[in-house]
């Protein structure tokens, strides 16, 4: 059977004239041979734009099983580069380029495949490649060493699909584990895709807000992607019961995992503002969490709530010290990397995103926080959101509708302008906060939680009303 191209995928958010090229080189053929039996397909996929691309390679085995392959091929045009891969270690000498498997992704049964990338530059030309070798093998299909391959039976018309439909319609039977591909969150097609959901409140005082019939209102009723659990660390938080609050995230994972929501783990630091301070704490936490949850695809990581008061070396520093935690035992798992002043990409402290972009922290699939509050942050943030967005992969896992105190009245042309950028960039969110407490960030009236009943309408604030006519609209995942 012969694969056919995949379709071209979405474009990333990158100025400029976009194209799309795709690119299936494969014979596949049956082994019939007990002998080492070896052969591979692949499919080559990018994104393109001027000067730059982001490719997505699968790699299908139709060998015996291996316990870590090396995928090669040559770039055609001297002046394509790999510029930052992932998934692999990928390495690139001339115009021949590897990537060699990661712990997680080595073993590949017969007929399984795996999925890696990488963005590149490229100069005169961006033609794909045309030939792939997967531990010295040639790409071209599946053969052995020995038996040539029967020629009698007919190709079926349709190829098997590489990744398989979902089973399910929830948003993480839809999109299932989650990667980060170029700027973009994007799920197991390898397409891009935006997350809207809800942070809690502090879990050390709105635990009775967080259970069976409001995370039920949150799947099904506000039709929700994410749940941020938000974990404050001081604040009579963490500190103080490690083993209870690792517990109370845990099960409230399980919950989110139970009605096919992501589950944000968030460790809320916000005063101290130097994450150093509770570098410690984060490690056991991340440890902790990482190795009970490894199994599951709904998982993401936020390691860090707002820095402040420091500089983006110091959480840079902080983030590539508690990254490898939680790779040891989740290697998979989206990690996403507070910023400084108040995870404002450093504007609230008369900085900017190019700090970062020049001094990026140094480990992959990996997202950059951002945080607003939209009475009080407007046009000037929005603009370097829109900046930074084309050079960063951005995860706004806070904001309020209200002032930075997270009271007052709603903003609606603010919020408004806010989400619309964030739909148009495909940018995940999660509001401040769904609970009921008094005050105008709040999604519930005050004494919500205590009655029980979450769903519909008469329980919301204004802020609540505005948050689910956004976060209720149809999601559209691409699932192929
Ligand atoms: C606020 C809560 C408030 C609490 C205060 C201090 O809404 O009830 O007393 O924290 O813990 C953030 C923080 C978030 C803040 C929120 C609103 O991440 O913890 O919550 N905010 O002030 N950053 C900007 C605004």
């Amino acid at each position: 059977m012969f694969s056919i191209p995949r379709p071209s995928r979405r474009h990333l958010l990158v100025g400029g004239a976009v194209g799309a090229l795709a690119l299936a080189a494969t014979a596949v053929l049956p082994s019939t041979n007990a002998m080492a039996a070896t052969g591979c397909a692949v499919t080559y996929t990018t994104n393109s734009w001027q000067g730059g691309f982001t490719a997505t390679v699968t790699v299908k085995n139709l060998g015996d099983p291996v316990n870590d392959w090396t995928l090669g091929f040559s770039f055609p045009d001297a002046g394509q580069r790999v510029v930052q891969g992932w998934s692999a270690t990928w390495q690139q000498s001339g115009s021949a380029v590897t990537a060699r498997s990661m712990s997680y992704n080595g073993s590949l049964g017969t007929g399984a495949s795996t999925t890696v990338g990488f963005n590149g530059s490229w100069t005169g030309a961006n033609p794909a490649p045309t030939a792939f070798t997967l531990n010295g093998t040639a790409c071209t299909g599946g053969t052995t060493p020995t038996t040539p391959p029967p020629t009698t039976t007919p190709p079926p018309t349709t190829p098997p699909p590489t990744t398989p439909p979902p089973t399910g319609t929830t948003p993480v039977a839809i999109n299932g584990q989650l990667r980060v591909c170029g700027v973009n969150l994007c799920n197991r097609y390898g397409r891009p895709i935006q997350l809207r959901g809800m942070s809690s409140h502090g879990l050390q005082w709105f635990a009775n807000c967080y259970n069976d019939a409001s995370l039920d209102a949150l799947a099904k009723d506000w039709q929700a992607d994410l749940f941020r659990i938000s974990m404050y660390v001081q604040e009579q938080g963490y500190e103080t019961n490690p083993t209870g609050f690792t517990n109370q995230v845990n099960s409230l994972v399980d919950k989110a995992e139970a009605r096919g929501l992501y589950a944000l783990i968030d460790f809320h630091t916000l005063t101290p503002g130097d994450p150093m301070y509770n570098l410690d704490r984060a490690k056991t936490f991340f440890a902790a969490v990482s190795a009970r949850n490894a199994a599951k695809n709904n998982v993401i990581y936020e390691i860090t709530n707002e820095p402040n008061g420091v500089s983006w070396s110091t959480i840079r520093n902080y983030a590539e010290q508690v990254i490898p935690v939680i790779r040891a035992n989740d290697p998979d798992a989206v990690v996403i990397v507070g910023t400084r002043g108040w995870s404002s990409l450093g504007v609230s402290e008369g900085g900017n995103s190019d700090e970062i972009v020049n001094n990026p922290v140094r480990a992959d699939n990996i997202m950059y926080t951002f945080h607003f509050y939209a009475a009080s942050h407007k046009d000037n943030y929005r603009n370097e959101v829109q900046r930074a967005a084309s050079r960063l992969p951005l995860f706004v896992t806070e904001f309020g509708t209200v002032t930075y105190t997270g009271d007052g009245a709603v903003d609606t042309a603010s919020s408004t302008a806010w989400l619309d950028l964030l739909d148009r960039l495909k940018i995940s969110y999660a509001n401040w906060t769904y609970s009921d407490a008094s005050e105008g960030s709040a999604a519930f009236r005050p004494g919500t939680c205590a009655g029980g009943t979450y769903a519909g309408t008469s329980v919301l604030t204004d802020s609540g009303n505005f948050m689910r006519n956004r976060i209720r609209t149809p999601d559209n995942f691409p699932t192929s």
